[in-house]
């Protein structure tokens, strides 16, 4: 396989030589290369094989343990000016990277082979794509690759002798997390990620490609990249919406993109068009039209089970990777939460003996499946439209144990922008640091926007000022705890009670009532029969307490100013607002 596309010819020359593979191997994404690929990964200890009669075509991958989470604060946005990258990103002056980064790579591939991975993000046949070519010196990040993109010959031939794709150099160097860099240019499209072979570090299509670098492409040709999932919900009736909801990581994006709705809502049908990541545009029709440029599921395993997501299990019985679960004495994946019941007796994911008396996890709370999305049951055939599917909502959330209520409606566009923007949460497993504390993570994209998220927050204004049929906004909290510590909303399929608030609030239905942070279900407007969620869990759940929201603003407040002059006017109108409102709320 090569390629008569010139530019591409001529950076791999260049790679090449600075790398110095013993082979170069480019990728064309069949199921015999796959094969064949494993079957490298088996030999040489990578990869394990499974039980292949319950798990067809399902291998286990252990990662070094210093490199199970995306490292946030060896992420580098390299703009060239450091105001472009802004407060929210560390930023590097690209010339200096680029010359560290060499220095990294010299060499760094002898002895092994060099993956040529080109990829399509989103459909083959849709003229909102994008191409990527992903340089790797690891058998396991081209496995993945297959199962995550559009993949190897369909790439090229969409590329063609087309200059337009984004560069992605990987290696695994050695893993050492001293010497560990991922790199974004912007300006160039180029991607740099070394000495890490984990998730968002090293499959350079998801948060490198379709999020830090597409977010800036996004910007300059008006479009946007967001860190949604997206969900397709038709009614008894037969109404048909699509939602989009930002959650940061590991906060309940691949959950509610397969929800089953519970028993109450029979005659519902739920459809899942993507996961992690969505690219919207406005239509013809003056709407927003999202696509998922992922084919497959990156999905975190702890928690997913049968009752949870059993659209997760079914699609991730064959054909996937799980990597730094446990696996059990007769070769099956395990981690918490599978079954209710643990095996006697497991590997963990460090490789040590485990057993349900080990006073540590079986598996790493941020290991993963890597599943193809056509395999869920409940997988929209939109997965693969052209245009995509258009949205009439945009949620937003996170995982806080106070202060959120369960849902509520932004007021209008530039005051659910505000809201977005104020979105905060507390970290999780996804990235390596400390689990649990509260941040600001404005539309899920703390970690993914590649650039000043003032200029993002206007990006997002002025994409609200270009239609009168944008997105409805709303934030929702499925985690807030009572005072035992325990979440008070059931969550999961039951989320669907508040996505069936959400959906007549799109069409000016569903009841609601004015509160200083935005409109609220009013009384009995939330369906709850059929929960055990009494009238004093629902209170708490939606309380906008006085206390709670005084230190919520001066957080904001702090959070504003930290932009300088970057921070749009509009965002400290709807500040002044919101206080405003907020000084009317008794105490
Ligand atoms: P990334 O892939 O990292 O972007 O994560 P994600 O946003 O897709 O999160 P995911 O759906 O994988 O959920 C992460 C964790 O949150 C899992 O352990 C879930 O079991 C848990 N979770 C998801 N939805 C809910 C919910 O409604 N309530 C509660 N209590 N937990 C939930
Ligand atoms: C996330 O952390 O949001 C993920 C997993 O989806 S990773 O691909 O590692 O970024
Ligand atoms: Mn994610």
């Amino acid at each position: 396989m090569t390629t008569t596309n010139q530019a591409l010819k001529q950076w791999i020359e260049e790679v090449t030589a600075l790398t110095q593979p013993d082979t170069v191997h480019w990728c064309d994404g069949s199921d015999a290369e796959y094969g064949s690929l494993i079957k490298t990964m088996v030999a040489d200890g990578t990869m394990e094989e499974l039980d292949q009669k319950k798990w067809p075509n399902c291998y286990y991958h252990r990662s070094d343990p210093q490199d199970v989470a995306r490292v946030e604060h060896l992420t580098f946005i390299c703009s060239e000016k450091e105001e472009d990258a802004g407060p929210n990103n560390n930023w590097a002056d690209p010339e200096e990277m680029k010359d560290k980064l060499k220095g990294l790579f010299d060499g760094c591939m002898k002895g092994r082979t060099m993956y040529v991975v080109p990829y399509c993000m989103g459909p083959i046949s849709s003229p909102h794509s994008k191409i990527g070519v992903e340089v790797t010196d690891s058998a396991y990040v081209a496995a993945n690759m297959k199962i995550m993109t559009r993949m190897g010959t369909q790439a090229l031939e969409k590329l063609g002798d087309s200059t337009d794709f984004v560069k992605g150099l990987h290696s695994i160097g050695e893993l050492d997390p001293e010497r560990r860099y991922i790199c974004h240019f912007p300006e160039t499209r180029e991607i740099m990620s070394f000495g890490s072979g984990y998730g968002g570090n090293a499959l350079l299509g998801k948060k490198c490609h379709a999020l830090r670098i597409a977010s800036v492409q996004a910007r300059d040709e008006g479009w946007m990249a967001e860190h949604m999932l997206i969900l397709g919900l038709t009614s008894p009736e037969g109404e048909k919406h699509y939602v989009c909801a930002a959650f940061p990581s590991a906060c309940g994006k691949t959950n509610l993109a397969m929800i089953i709705p519970p028993a109450e809502y029979k005659g519902w049908k739920a459809e899942c068009v993507g996961d992690d990541i969505a690219w919207l545009r406005y239509g013809e029709d003056g709407r927003l039209w999202a696509i998922n440029p992922e084919a497959g599921f990156f999905g975190v395993a702890p928690g997913t089970g049968a009752k949870t997501n059993p659209g997760a299990l079914e699609s991730l019985k064959t054909n996937s990777i799980f990597t730094n679960v446990a696996v059990t004495d007769d070769k099956q994946p395990w981690w918490e939460g599978l079954t209710d019941e643990p095996p006697a007796h497991a590997t963990d994911w460090r490789g040590n003996d485990w057993t349900p008396a080990s006073d540590k996890p079986a598996a790493h709370p941020n290991s993963r499946f890597t599943a193809p999305a056509k395999q869920c049951p409940i997988a929209s055939p939109e997965m693969e439209a052209a245009e995509g599917v258009p949205i009439s909502a945009f949620i937003f959330g996170g995982r806080r144990a106070t202060t959120a209520p369960l849902v509520y409606q932004a007021f209008d566009w530039n005051h659910g922008v505000y809201v977005g923007a104020m979105a905060a949460s507390e970290t999780t497993a996804a990235a390596t640091g400390a689990v649990g504390v509260v941040r600001r993570d404005p539309m899920a994209m703390k970690p993914f926007c590649g650039y000043n998220f003032g200029d993002y927050f206007q990006h997002w204004i002025e994409m609200g000022a270009k239609s009168d049929k944008a997105p409805k906004i709303f934030h929702v909290n499925w985690f807030r705890k009572g005072d035992d510590g325990k979440f008070l909303w059931p969550g999961f399929g039951q989320n669907m009670r508040v996505l069936d608030w959400i959906l007549k609030r799109c069409v000016d239905a569903g009841d609601a009532v004015e509160t200083p942070i935005g409109y609220v279900p009013a009384d009995g407007a939330l369906n709850l029969s059929g929960t055990n969620v009494d009238a004093d869990t629902m209170a708490k759940l939606m309380d906008v307490n006085p206390d709670e929201w005084k230190t919520e603003l001066a957080g904001e407040k702090e959070y504003l100013e930290s932009y300088g002059d970057d921070m749009p006017k509009e965002m400290w109108d709807q500040y002044k607002a919101l206080a405003e409102r907020l000084q009317g709320v008794k105490a």
